[in-house]
């Protein structure tokens, strides 16, 4: 089934006559990610010579997905915005609220249960605005869009930092707050910064342990979790070739963590198979007509035309294990050993944990299973537990009818919702003793401090799917599959085969779309329960007022990584994402006060008392005092979750100063009104004082051109004035004059 085909046939239709207008402007050669991007311009007539990371430009993406725990509020922002139904094709699929426990059979029911009345919200608005609607157990979004949406050469947005997972068929698709998803849905111009296009040379062909997800466990190392920040990652070279479209889907995937604002690959034949495969082979002979690679003349001197080239060796890459809490962490499976002594790490792998969006394809469970065959084979016995989440229906069913299924279970594997479940910390973990430092290993994409399981003393670890399996068995984290033998049985030393994977099934897929809904427009009324403690109507954020910018408390100045879900917590809060004032008591929670180095403790500086961070703010905003919060670099890295934007701005927090800003974060802020700003001198961040009070000075005629200071009183009466940068274009400005992009939607 191929869905939304008129649209389709239409954006192949246009798509060349589009791109020779382009290509008449701008009279050079072209990057595969300047094809996609400017022949999705908002307006046709405005193509010229963008600055590539400076520049502003307006896009007219063709679709939207959005995952149930961020499309409610992007679904109750969108209900404020006036608009009957959504402009484009869009999608909403549930997956993040699903519980992992028991296993699929247990935790499906009760999930439909514990959440009906969110679920029953996103069907009703769902229906009312004419949004496909994929129901709790249908798979993870970005596998189900893949499988389904996802086309060569398009554009899409998706409320969701992984939403680069389409770049494995070609598409320019970008995570994106709610706000945002908004405006597309709206049918309005969606505004973004004409990203720098990294090029990634891929050379020769994975060997071995060696997988795709490597390349990019590589690549974190290289460019760390922010070095992608407002960049393309567009992979060129003969090594692309050699990798399945999943393959491909994994690394663009996991491009988020580095900050990349999407990542890339040229159409080809495993795209093209794919399509084919997964019931749409008349999107594959239209993508064939038209240019969905870069130019020849970018391929022979990519220096000249790519902002910055990387080379990465297929032929000599070797599997990697990147951890503990952060995914840039890299490290070559075989130097883990002496990391582990060094660092004094927990060698014991307690569990091993397959699927994410990241990696749950059948290639990747097929490989998984290649390892888990030699369990019985070689009479081992495996040490760890092992826990599997299939990326869709599809697959699942699929993994059934060819006997996978039975397989993992023999093995001793738990095999959980078709759901993002102990990725996003939706994982009643048993432990017979939270307090011991433990090791878990998993084939997700994020690793930060308590993610997975809550629990601080987790050391979390990424590798891909076939490592993860090979960490099961062995139930170490020195182990080197390519070299260590493992003591079977019997008695004898052992050592484990090359996984090998089927890259599609060979029977083909079964064709599964249990509980797709269909996208109509039948008047359905959204169904939002009285008093609810899930699900809230937003009230507009109150318009701008520069008084509110002057002497501000200090909320809390941040120490070191300070993640979206150190701001918004994930896991049990979760259960709040609809519910803006519910939410906001888990406020920076995470986050670590550099005045006692502790989390959720900060002094009021009214009464002296300490409190948690969102009582405090709350006191505040109580008595109308505005509050800041001061942090360090790439604040806000990870999640695209407007929560984390929202919640400060609900509590009267008016502005966050930072050393830097991870990109979906920064314009969160922007879009729901509240000052981001940065310190030009890194180093004036040591100047703040817990109980100084801050006022923003400029911001009277504030423009894109301002120079924005901050001036810091200080208790013992000393003040200290040091300039900020600020990246607000004049658009952005009517955003923070209306109190939020939404409003200045409604003021129009
Ligand atoms: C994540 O992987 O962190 C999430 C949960 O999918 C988030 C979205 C969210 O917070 O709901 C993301 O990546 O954007
Ligand atoms: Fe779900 Fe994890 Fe993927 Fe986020 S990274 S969409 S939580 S599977």
């Amino acid at each position: 089934m191929v869905y939304d085909i008129d649209m389709l046939r239409g954006f192949y239709a246009s798509f060349s006559e589009k791109l020779s207008a382009v290509r008449d402007k701008l009279q050079r050669p072209l990057t595969l990610a300047e094809k996609i991007l400017y022949v999705h311009l908002y307006d046709a007539n405005k193509v010229r010579a963008y600055k590539r990371g400076e520049d502003y430009a307006t896009f007219r993406p063709d679709r939207v997905a959005m995952q149930d725990a961020t499309a409610q509020m992007a679904l109750l922002q969108f209900m404020n915005s006036g608009r009957e139904n959504v402009a484009v094709p869009s999608t909403v699929h549930c997956d993040h609220l699903i519980q992992a426990h028991k296993g699929v059979a247990c935790d499906l029911p009760l999930a439909k249960e514990n959440n009906a009345e969110v679920y029953e919200f996103l069907r009703t608005v769902s229906a009312k605005y004419g949004i496909g609607f994929w129901q709790p157990g249908a798979g993870i979004i970005h596998q189900v869009v893949l499988e389904n949406y996802a086309f060569p050469g398009g554009m899409m947005v998706g409320t969701d930092s992984h939403t680069p997972n389409a770049g494995g068929l070609g598409m320019v698709a970008i995570g994106v707050g709610g706000a945002d998803a908004v405006d597309v849905m709206a049918g309005m111009e969606w505004e973004l910064k004409v990203p720098k296009v990294i090029g990634v040379h891929l050379k020769g062909q994975l060997q071995g342990w060696a997988s795709a997800k490597d390349v990019i466990l590589k690549l974190a190392g290289i460019l760390t979790v922010k070095g992608g920040t407002n960049a393309i990652l567009e992979y060129f070279g003969e090594g692309t070739s050699s990798l399945s479209c999943t393959g491909k889907a994994t690394i663009c995937n996991m491009g988020a963590e580095v900050g990349a604002t999407t990542s890339l690959f040229p159409f080809d034949k495993d795209m093209a198979e794919y399509l084919c495969r997964t019931g749409r082979s008349e999107v594959a002979d239209m993508a064939a007509k038209v240019s969905l690679h870069a130019d020849k003349e970018v391929l022979e001197n990519p220096e000249r035309y790519y902002d910055r080239v990387i080379e990465i060796d297929l032929d000599t890459l070797e599997p990697h294990v990147n951890g503990p809490f952060t995914p840039d962490a890299a490290c070559e499976v075989k130097n883990m050993a002496e990391k582990v002594k060094r660092d004094n790490l927990p060698d014991a792998v307690e569990v091993a944990l397959i699927g994410s969006c990241t990696n749950s394809s059948y290639q990747d469970l097929t490989r998984v299973a290649s390892v888990l065959k030699q369990i019985r084979q070689k009479h081992l016995k495996p040490k760890a537990s092992l826990i599997i989440n299939p990326g869709s229906q599809r697959i699942s069913a699929t993994l059934q009818r060819d006997g996978l299924m039975q397989l993992f279970e023999d093995c001793g594997a738990v095999v959980m919702t078709n759901a993002c479940g102990p990725c996003i910390g939706q994982w009643k973990r048993i432990t017979d003793d939270p307090q011991r430092c433990n090791t878990i290993v998993t084939s997700f994409n994020r690793n930060f401090a308590k993610r997975a399981d809550g629990n601080p003393n987790t050391h979390a670890f990424v590798a891909s799917p076939e490592m993860v399996a090979a960490y099961f068995i062995s139930g170490s984290l020195s182990f080197n599959p390519l070299t260590d033998t493992l003591v079977n049985e019997q008695g004898e030393e052992v050592m484990l085969d090359i996984p090998q994977g089927e890259e599609l099934p060979t029977n083909g897929f079964v064709d599964d779309t249990t509980g797709y809904i269909a996208p109509s427009t039948n008047g359905e009324t959204v169904i939002i329960r009285e008093g609810s403690e899930r699900l809230q109507r937003l009230m507009p954020f109150p318009k701008f007022n520069v008084a509110d910018f002057s002497d501000m408390a200090l909320l809390i100045k941040v120490k070191g990584k300070c993640t979206t879900d150190h701001i918004s917590m994930a896991g049990p809060w979760l259960r709040y994402r609809g519910h803006l004032e519910n939410i906001s008591r888990n406020l920076l929670m995470g986050a670590v006060n550099a005045f006692n180095s502790k989390t959720n403790e900060v002094v009021n500086v009214l009464t002296g008392e300490v409190g948690t961070v969102s009582d405090v703010a709350t006191y505040y905003k109580q008595r109308g005092i505005s509050s800041i919060v001061v942090a360090e670099d790439n604040y806000g890295e990870g999640s695209s979750r407007e929560h984390a934007a929202m919640e400060p701005r609900f509590l009267n927090v008016k502005a966050v100063l930072a050393k830097s800003f991870a990109r979906i974060h920064e314009t969160n802020l922007k879009k729901q009104g509240m000052l981001a700003i940065t310190f030009a001198n890194p180093s004036d961040y040591d100047l703040i004082q817990q109980d100084d009070r801050l006022t923003i000075v400029g911001l009277e005629e504030f423009t894109p051109e301002s120079t924005l200071q901050v001036c810091v009183q200080h208790s013992n009466g000393q003040t200290d004035t040091f300039p900020v940068c600020h990246t607000y274009n004049q658009q952005q400005i009517e955003w923070l004059k209306a109190g939020s992009a939404l409003n200045s939607l409604s003021d129009k």
